[in-house]
């Protein structure tokens, strides 16, 4: 395999690598090659940076210091660490969700015109989820009424549980955080008592430790579901969409105007405003205006208006070195500073837009809810000029794109399946379980990350498990590999599904007439709605009589880069699922916490972490976490019978 091949297996990807080297360009792959060999202590989590005595450091092969000055050993410093990057998560993930929350309230004061509540059916929904009486109450009572509910989460000063976590998991699970302690009563507390209690002096306990970020995990799940919930209500909840993925999308012949970051607040509108505006780009000589996305962002617009994703998080940079990306408008999280660099380089102008996520030398448009429209004509305009200036010598697009269907909200997929069962639509995906016509559901999630080669965990993994008749869901950047490499068509269906997967979802597409047949992975969405794949979970849980810890459904993040893939996979262990994670998180340096995160956590919450760096191990042990789930299953109604007949 050569060098750049190693890097990557995305086709577009490789011809960008090849073209940055040709070009001395440097891409964030260079930079990684600079860091090496990256820091043993830092890689291990037993690094201590949180008082002023240090930085201390235990030397993992018992050679040197055994405790930090303060006396502080592995253990505890691994989990305060740790802890630290799930508080890290949950405020990225919820701080998103409680900015929509604070839109959608301007709004509906009046304040933020350019919105609309634009699915009243879902805020009726949540509203009904969450113990509130939609009844005689119009679309806006409705919506302010949630939307307080949502922001009482974030500040609730009484004991009392968070509704986002109560009214969305079953009964059993909210027992069972009660039991552990480890329920939110709100979020912005749960995240500063993580803050506090791995403070210097304070908590050295690794399993008290490991629980109260469990607490913060939680909270970030709330944050993130109530995100979902308040987004669909503005701006839609996604139907199936098809659209396009991979570099490919980039049209040298249109000004090109890419959003990257991950609250569509303000992307949602420049989609629109670009519309309105397409006459201005035809003056300034292009054919029109061509928005795509990266990132969540990339994903939110896919789902909802159609729009093509141009590539994931590690090849950001390379959607910029096509040269034909006018504009680059970023908000906030996974948007890399090396960004202005690269953009000087070419004609692009890198856009922030948030006022604490700024970057130096960057244009900033200040982006206000009440000028939503304004600032995106703002925005439009600086792509429309630097497309004047771009120098069509410089420009170089893979011709790689493939066919994407996207849009698979739990709303959207349950229309399906009440095509083969109107009264009961998740039985359709419970008896192909139960009938093990399928082996279970794996949810693909989280980053892409230099220290994995890009794209082939997702793809790799992917692969094995439909082979075994696993059903696929995915968000976030793993959605975006499984787009960009064709895997969300059905023609991937016929190309690597197993017997069993291939007649449950032939015998789906049929029965729901779903054009051009259903896609081997269904894309659910960004990585703040992975609280929809949790819904299906408990959905099917419940048809089941049982808690998401005993069906037959994994989670895997074979790339994970962000704080936020911590927390994610953290709430995801404490649901209960099995959750793998391609890249090691620094918890090697205590074998105390490596034991909790990944086996004793099984005995608590029924989900734990499996580590695994090697795709087709990874993926071996998710299938028999899945057989595993299966057999008990079967097992336990199998003695179930057996004690109603000696009765
Ligand atoms: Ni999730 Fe989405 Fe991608 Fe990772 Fe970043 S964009 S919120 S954090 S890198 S999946
Ligand atoms: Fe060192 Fe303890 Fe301070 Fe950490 S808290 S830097 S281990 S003295």
């Amino acid at each position: 395999m050569g060098r750049l091949e190693g890097r990557t297996v995305d086709p577009a990807a490789l011809e960008m690598l090849k073209h940055a080297e040709e070009q001395g360009l440097e891409t964030a792959w260079d930079r990684c090659r600079a860091q090496e060999p990256l820091c043993g202590f830092g890689n291990l989590g037993v690094c201590c940076r949180i008082c002023l005595q240090g930085p201390c450091r235990i030397d993992p092969f018992g050679e040197g210091a055994t405790r930090g000055i303060c006396g502080a050993q592995d253990y505890s410093i691994v989990a305060r660490n740790l802890i630290r990057s799930i508080a890290g998560g949950t405020a990225a993930h919820s701080d998103h969700g409680r900015h929509v929350a604070l839109t959608l309230l301007a709004h509906l004061d009046g304040h933020a015109p350019d919105y609309r509540i634009a699915d009243p059916a879902k805020a009726e929904a949540v509203a009904r989820r969450i113990g509130l009486d939609p009844a005689g109450k119009t679309p806006q009572e409705i919506t302010r009424e949630v939307t307080l509910a949502a922001l009482r989460d974030f500040s609730r000063l009484e004991e009392e549980p968070c509704t986002w976590v109560t009214s969305t998991v079953t009964p059993g699970m909210t027992e069972k955080f009660e039991e552990c302690a480890i329920m939110p009563s709100n979020i912005n507390g749960a995240i500063a008592e993580v803050m506090h209690r791995s403070t210097m002096g304070v908590d050295a306990d690794p399993v008290n430790l490991i629980f109260g970020g469990l607490k913060s995990a939680l909270a970030d799940y709330a944050g993130c579901h109530l995100s979902t919930d308040l987004t669909d209500i503005l701006f839609g909840t996604p139907r199936p969409v098809r659209s396009y993925a991979n570099l490919g999308v980039i049209d040298p012949e249109k000004v090109n105007i890419t959003v990257h970051g991950h609250i569509p607040l303000l992307s949602e509108i420049v989609v629109d405003v670009a519309r309105e505006m397409e006459d201005e780009a035809r003056a300034a000589g292009a054919a029109g205006i061509n928005v795509v996305g990266i990132c969540c962002t990339a994903n939110e617009v896919l789902m909802r208006k159609g729009i093509p994703l141009a590539t994931n998080f590690i090849a950001q940079e390379l959607a910029i070195m096509t040269g034909a990306v006018d504009a680059i408008i970023v908000d906030l999280q996974c948007i890399m500073p090396a960004l202005k660099t690269l953009c000087e380089c070419f004609h692009t102008r890198l856009i922030t837009t948030i006022p604490f996520s700024k970057i130096p030398g960057a244009y900033h448009v200040d982006f206000r809810e009440e000028k939503a429209k304004e600032s995106a004509r703002r925005i439009v305009k600086l792509a429309i000029e630097a497309y004047r200036e771009r120098d069509p010598a410089k420009v170089h697009v893979p011709q790689v794109k493939n066919e994407v269907v996207a849009g698979f909200s739990l709303e959207a997929m349950l229309e399906i399946f009440a095509s083969v069962n109107r009264e009961k639509p998740i039985r359709a995906l419970v008896d192909a379980i139960e009938e093990g016509e399928i082996r279970g559901i794996a949810l693909f999630a989280g980053c892409t990350n230099t220290k994995a080669r890009h794209d082939d965990g997702h793809l790799t993994i992917a692969r094995e498990l439909a082979r075994n008749d696993v059903f696929i869901v995915a968000t976030g950047c793993a959605a975006g590999a499984m787009a960009k490499a064709g895997y969300m068509t059905s023609g991937a269906v016929k190309e690597f599904a197993g017997p069993g997967l291939t007649r449950f979802l032939e015998r789906l597409g049929k029965a729901s007439g779903f054009e051009g047949g259903l896609p081997l992975a269904f894309h659910m969405g960004s990585c703040v709605d992975n609280s929809r794949p949790v819904d299906l979970a408990v959905l099917i849980a419940k048809e089941m009589g049982s808690d998401v810890a005993d069906i037959p459904f994994v989670a895997t993040a074979p790339e994970a880069m962000h704080e936020k893939a911590v927390s994610i996979g953290a709430w995801a262990v404490t649901l209960g699922f099995p959750t793998h994670v391609g890249v090691i998180p620094p918890v090697y340096g205590s074998s105390l916490v490596t034991e909790v995160v990944t086996k004793i956590a099984e005995d608590v919450f029924g989900g734990y972490f499996i580590l695994e760096t090697d795709p087709l191990k990874a993926a071996q042990k998710l299938i028999e976490a899945l057989n595993y789930r299966n057999w008990r299953r079967k097992y336990s109604r199998a003695s179930l019978d057996e004690a109603m007949v000696a009765e």
